[in-house]
């Protein structure tokens, strides 16, 4: 009996190991977003709706830097946008444009899997900070490297970089589209123009420059499109009923002057009119007579 239940446990436990299945790197896939990009360095708003691909798995040595990246396409163009954390930069004196000085890697391939990515539709792009050329293999690569397009800016944490690469020919892409692709960071971690490491976005895809084969992951280019946050604006308001013309704030009450005395009302019976006739001392009313002669009226 208990020889028994310890065969039956024993096939439990290989029963629940054969469950465990790791997924393999195609079944990693990342969303493009469509749309189309400006290469200038400078991250748009379209690559804010598109996944965020995380480049910090290396295979060996010590991570210093890694990098986040965003793709886009529209009908001619793939758009890679790369964030790189990278404390120490090959100075621009020393870069030998190639993978070892500072760069990041866009392996993709439009031509399925297959051993040798220089004999198919496939591509390396290498580029980094003071390159004065792409660097890069494979089939796609000869044909296009010279319709490609990067451009870098160099920022708190390290640089970011932009790439256009046209799709070529030979490749219809469609909304819903999958291809094998992966990204690398080659991080010189010193500053000598030697790489350090090179962190990439799986396990096991050190050899992606020269095979296409089920290390690379997936990329979808998906039919997201980045929607600008319109604000609305409000309607034109009719004008509001002419508002009643604002009083004149009362005129601060200046202390008056004390009004001049008013003369004091005349009366016809105190007008007098004084003649005054001669001057000095000999200044002698003569009549009053209007008045009276009036009165007498
Ligand atoms: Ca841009
Ligand atoms: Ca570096
Ligand atoms: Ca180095």
């Amino acid at each position: 009996m208990k020889k028994l239940f310890s065969v039956l446990l024993t096939v439990a436990l290989v029963a629940m190991l054969g469950a465990v299945v790791f997924a393999a790197n195609p079944d990693t896939k990342f969303k493009a977003v469509n749309g189309t990009a400006v290469v200038d360095g400078v991250k748009d708003e379209i690559y804010t709706v598109a996944d965020a691909i995380p480049v910090a798995v290396t295979d060996s040595g010590e991570m210093a830097g890694t990098a986040v990246v965003y793709a886009a396409w529209d009908d001619t163009n793939m758009y890679y946008f790369f964030e790189v954390t990278d404390p120490t930069v090959t100075p621009a004196d020393l870069c030998t444009s190639d993978y070892l000085s500072d760069s990041v890697e866009t392996y993709f391939s439009f031509a399925g899997y297959t051993d040798d990515i220089t004999t198919i539709n496939a591509g390396q792009y290498t580029v980094g900070p003071n390159f004065t050329a792409w660097a890069g293999r494979g089939g796609h690569w000869d044909a296009y490297n010279a319709e490609s397009k990067w451009a870098f800016v160099m920022t708190d944490k390290g640089w970011d970089m932009e790439m256009s690469i046209p799709f070529g020919a030979d490749y219809k892409v469609a909304a819903g589209n999958e291809i094998p692709f992966t990204i690398a960071f080659n991080d010189d971690s010193d500053g000598d123009a030697e790489r350090n490491y090179q962190p990439m976005i799986s396990e096991g895809q050190s050899n992606a420059w020269s095979v296409v084969d089920d290390t690379y992951n997936t990329l979808i280019f998906s039919d997201i499109k980045f929607e600008p946050i319109v604000e609305e604006t409000p309607a034109e308001e009719a004008p509001a009923a002419e508002a009643p013309a604002e009083e004149a704030p009362a005129a601060e009450t200046v202390a008056e002057a004390p009004a001049a005395p008013a003369p004091a009302a005349q009366t016809g019976d105190s007008t007098w009119l004084l003649l005054m006739a001669g001057s000095g001392a000999l200044v002698t009313p003569i009549v009053v007579y209007t008045t009276m002669k009036k009165k007498r009226k």
